[in-house]
């Protein structure tokens, strides 16, 4: 069956060749729009590549009264596109600000649709990613309606004895598995906290705490904050201690339902999981070990999640026992960081994947700007500067490798946080260690037709969220909007304007091409499209062809755009393109926060 396919494919090519040589038949041309769309003000620079050239106008057209509203000849770019096409063209048509929504025309084809101005384009999209936040929960599961993992767990490597029961139930699933780490929920739940203080009107109440329909007069994105803030604390669970992880890859056994976790951890299916105290030191049960030299990395996060939370707590929603609560703990964890200097991994158990990272003076700026802004004491902000100082631009940027969560939280919010507090020569500084990175990346874009900045390692779209976070947060520091087209360009890929066309966020926009085929077990138990997670993304063809058990698991509907540089499959087999994570999903969410429109009371 399969050789009767190519065969029939290959003689289709052959006749549309032929056909293309001989009656001046246009092959296809494909057109590359954010489908989401653009603000009224930002760049807007369409993407059009075929195997033949073009000499046509192309029209842009406002798809209620078809009336069109622009029309202009693409211009030819010379950067490479990867794929297999050997004409690349772009036009601009920045100059269009009319509100409303529009497609673009070109000989016989017609682009996706795509929105101009905030309510014909990223409406409320942030709270689409807080629905699939709430999709993840652990210990209680309001999308399924399901109480989960409540064995959570039984301890290694504490202080306490080996296999003393922890209650550690709470907190998020990491992506389409079911293990929690702290490396990434205190990023996400710290990250939601200052999407939250950046855009407070952007976040809507329409659910209670535990994520039930309701509203409970706490915006949204904090009480799925504190749903993670609740497990940091319990992961925080004395003076001096804390622990890292909870499970390990013997998750991976395929999809199931999160009550019904077959997984075992030495205690038989579906009960206790293994919980990981944070020693600083190396940790693995079985062959595979990680690396670890302190454990500031983790302690830092979480401090900083804690302070902003102590702020919040007591400030916005008058809540003065909880605040408390997250004020000590703040202390406690910053102390824990700054006594043990260095960094945790994640631990894996039969496979060699886990998270790498080895920056930690990043969280411990984060972390002692944050604790500085709440107390002025002197000590705090002489640790940031220190701090700040130590990992300079140290980053992702600008680099074509780079270890698996290596360079985590994927830039460093910390030298923004730190910024209003010092003088103009070290705000210079941090804002100049911002730019070079955007820099780097800027040459890194140089070197293709979509102005992407990114390496394409494991979890690109993460990183490409978070160089538009650095740009974004560099002009609120500097004022200057020098990097704004290419950061918009960043946005315009993770929702279209990419090879192949497609959002990078599960159902937006609901009218686009976006991934269905996501690897969690949500999907493939209940079919259920649920809308608002940021995928893993594209990777070099040699990252997916060195990966293990991938195997896509239906026809490539993107077979055309892939190439031998980097590949993106919407299919549930690839967990290396196509598995939503929790992390990036909370990373973005102050992305789609500014780019929203304000609620109205
Ligand atoms: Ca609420
Ligand atoms: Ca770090
Ligand atoms: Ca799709």
């Amino acid at each position: 069956m399969i050789s009767v396919h190519i065969n029939k494919s290959v003689l289709a090519v052959m006749f549309l060749t032929l056909c293309g040589t001989f009656y001046g038949q246009k092959d296809e041309l494909f057109i590359r729009i954010n489908q989401v769309g653009y603000l009224e003000d930002d760049p807007k620079v369409a993407l059009i590549f075929s195997n033949t050239s073009l000499n046509t106008e192309v029209t842009l057209v406002e798809t209620e009264n078809e009336q069109i509203v622009f029309q202009g000849k693409p211009k030819k770019i010379k950067n490479k596109g990867w794929g297999n096409f050997r004409y690349y063209y772009e036009i601009d048509f920045s100059e269009v600000t009319q509100r409303g929504r529009f497609y673009f025309s070109v000989e016989n084809t017609r682009s996706a649709q795509f929105g101009i101005g905030r309510e014909h384009s990223y409406k409320n999209y942030q709270e689409d990613l807080l629905s699939f936040m709430r999709q993840q929960r652990c210990g209680y599961n309001p999308f399924l309606d399901m109480v989960c993992h409540q064995k959570d767990g039984r301890s290694m490597y504490g202080p306490m004895a080996d296999s003393t029961f922890i209650d550690l139930s709470g907190g998020w699933h990491d992506a389409g598995d079911q293990l929690k780490y702290l490396i990434t929920t205190s990023n996400a739940t710290a990250k939601m906290l200052k999407a939250y203080e950046l855009f407070p009107d952007k976040f809507a109440d329409k659910v209670n705490g535990l994520g039930q329909e309701g509203s409970n007069g706490v915006p949204d994105v904090l009480d799925e904050a504190k749903w993670g803030l609740d497990w940091i604390h319990k992961m925080h669970s004395g003076k001096d201690q804390l622990f890292h992880q909870v499970a390990d890859d013997r998750d991976h056994i395929g999809m199931k339902w999160p009550d019904r976790d077959s997984s075992d951890y030495g205690w038989g299916p579906n009960s206790y999981r293994v919980a990981y105290f944070a020693t600083g030191e190396p940790q693995g049960l079985k062959e595979f070990k990680s690396k670890a030299t302190g454990i500031a990395n983790i302690a830092g996060r979480s401090a900083a999640a804690m302070a902003i939370a102590a702020r919040i707590w007591k400030n916005d929603l008058d809540d003065p026992l909880f605040a408390e609560k997250c004020r000590l703990a703040a202390e406690q964890l910053y102390k824990m960081g700054k006594a043990r200097e260095g960094f945790q991994q994640g631990n894996s158990y039969g496979a060699p994947y886990r998270y790498n990272e080895d920056t930690w003076a990043d969280d411990m700026e984060w972390a002692a700007a944050e604790l500085y802004k709440n107390t002025r004491e002197e000590i705090y902000l002489e640790d940031a500067m220190r701090y700040a100082e130590m990992i300079n631009s140290d980053s992702w940027m600008g680099k074509t490798e780079a270890d698996h969560y290596r360079y985590y939280p994927f830039f460093n919010i910390g030298h923004f946080v730190l910024y209003p507090y010092v003088n103009e020569d070290f705000q210079a500084k941090l804002a100049g260690y911002y730019e070079k990175g955007i820099k780097a990346c800027m040459n890194t874009a140089q070197g293709n037709a979509f102005g992407i900045g990114v390496p394409f390692i494991w979890c690109s779209n993460n990183l490409t969220v978070n160089l538009f976070s650095q740009v974004l947060l560099y002009e609120k520091m500097t004022g200057n909007r020098k990097y704004r087209p290419f950061m918009m360009l960043q946005r315009d890929w993770l929702f279209g304007r990419n090879p192949w066309g497609t959002s990078m966020f599960t159902r937006i926009p609901e009218y686009g091409e976006y991934p269905e085929s996501v690897h969690t077990s949500i999907w493939y138990l209940t079919r259920e499209e649920v809308p608002g997670g940021l995928v893993d993304g594209p990777v070099y063809a040699s990252v997916y062809n060195s990966l293990k058990g991938i195997e896509l698991k239906e026809e490539d509907e993107f077979a055309k755009f892939q190439n031998d540089y980097v590949v993106y499959h919407d299919d549930f087999g690839d967990y290396s393109t196509n598995e939503p994570t929790m992390d990036g999903t909370a990373d973005a969410i102050l992305m789609l926060a500014y780019l929203a429109e304000a609620l109205k009371e």
